[in-house]
């Protein structure tokens, strides 16, 4: 495809093959190669239309009133708790995500912590690895999943994906939301947060991170999780207070956790990362070859859709 004169700045990078083909189309500033990637895209500010970043990486809403001519943001994931989705709307500046082509690899994360913790893999593979299986015998006893209660708080694509694999594993699932939904009659709707903890054996967080879900997962709804229950978060770190968390596991009236996400990454609070009965990942549930390269080519798409037609084909409602 021919260039144009338009600016594309990436602030991260879609992978070797993915970059390339927006350098054949665009004039690329691949600004992830520099030191202060924000910094450089102000000074080369009047240049830039289009604009590639991450879920992760986000953009500020000061960077963004720093780009008079930006038209579309382009971000790699599903999550918009980084992005400036206010100050776009008020610009007309468009913002597109990648949803549903990672659902699948997420909930298949939420579901190994969720095994992870109740059957204690990562323990047992310490206590097998360490030699203490020879020195200290049996390995204590775990908990059971199939058959179990589980519990969802935040019923979407990604949340439909975890209950449809509950199903499966012989579990009742109940899930808490803004809305019942009705096109989704196995699942029961609970209105109470604290009530589905208290229900569930297993609680997921899969809702989407921001403001409006920031410490949703506080310390009534834990102690409703209770002893035997087990906290998954693939979601945000910010929905779940982990200072909260933390002294609720250390005690015991929370059973376990497995968790993708934390607070403040890529920092894991020392205090969490001593209890033996929690199982922690680096933000990592969408990582894996297949879902990263299908997150590219979507952002691509999506930059080739707005060039061509402009229009986005996932654009953030
Ligand atoms: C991404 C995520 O891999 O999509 C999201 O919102 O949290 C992850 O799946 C990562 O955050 C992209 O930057």
């Amino acid at each position: 495809m021919a260039q144009v004169g338009a600016e594309l700045a990436q602030l991260v990078s879609l992978g070797a093959d993915y970059n390339a083909q927006l350098a054949a189309r665009w004039r690329v500033l691949p600004l992830f190669e520099e030191d202060a990637p924000e910094a450089r895209l102000k000074s080369l500010a009047p240049d830039v239309r289009l604009l590639v970043t991450s879920a992760r990486v986000g953009l500020t809403a000061d960077t963004l009133q720093a780009l008079p001519r930006l038209q579309a943001i382009c971000s790699w994931g599903v999550g918009c708790d980084a992005l400036p989705l206010e100050a776009a709307r008020a610009r007309r500046v468009v913002v597109s995500n990648t949803p549903d082509v990672l659902s699948e690899c997420v909930a298949d994360m939420a579901w190994g912590l969720l095994l992870s913790g109740a059957r204690q893999i990562p323990a047992g593979d310490r206590y097998a690895r360490s030699g203490r299986w020879v020195a200290q015998g049996k390995f204590p006893l775990s908990t059971q999943a199939w058959g179990k209660r589980l519990g969802i708080l935040g019923m979407g694509r990604i949340g439909e994906a975890i209950a449809r694999r509950g199903q499966g594993f012989g579990m009742t699932t109940r899930y808490h939301n803004r809305r019942p939904r009705t096109d989704l009659p196995d699942y029961g709707y609970e209105p109470s947060l604290v009530e589905l903890a208290r229900w569930a054996d297993f609680l997921v967080v899969a809702c989407p991170g921001g403001a409006a879900t920031r410490h949703l997962v506080d310390e009534p709804v834990l102690r409703a999780l209770g002893p035997q229950g087990l906290l998954v978060n693939i979601a945000r770190g910010s929905v779940v207070d982990e200072s909260a968390l933390i002294p609720l596991l250390q005690s015991g009236a929370v059973g376990g956790a497995g968790l993708d996400v934390f607070e403040h990454e890529p920092g894991v609070p020392a205090d969490l990362a001593a209890i033996d009965h929690v199982v922690l990942m680096p933000h990592a549930a969408s990582s894996t070859r297949e879902t990263a390269g299908k997150m590219s080519q979507l952002v691509v798409d999506n930059l080739n859709a707005w060039q061509d037609h402009q229009r986005l084909l996932t654009p953030v409602a």
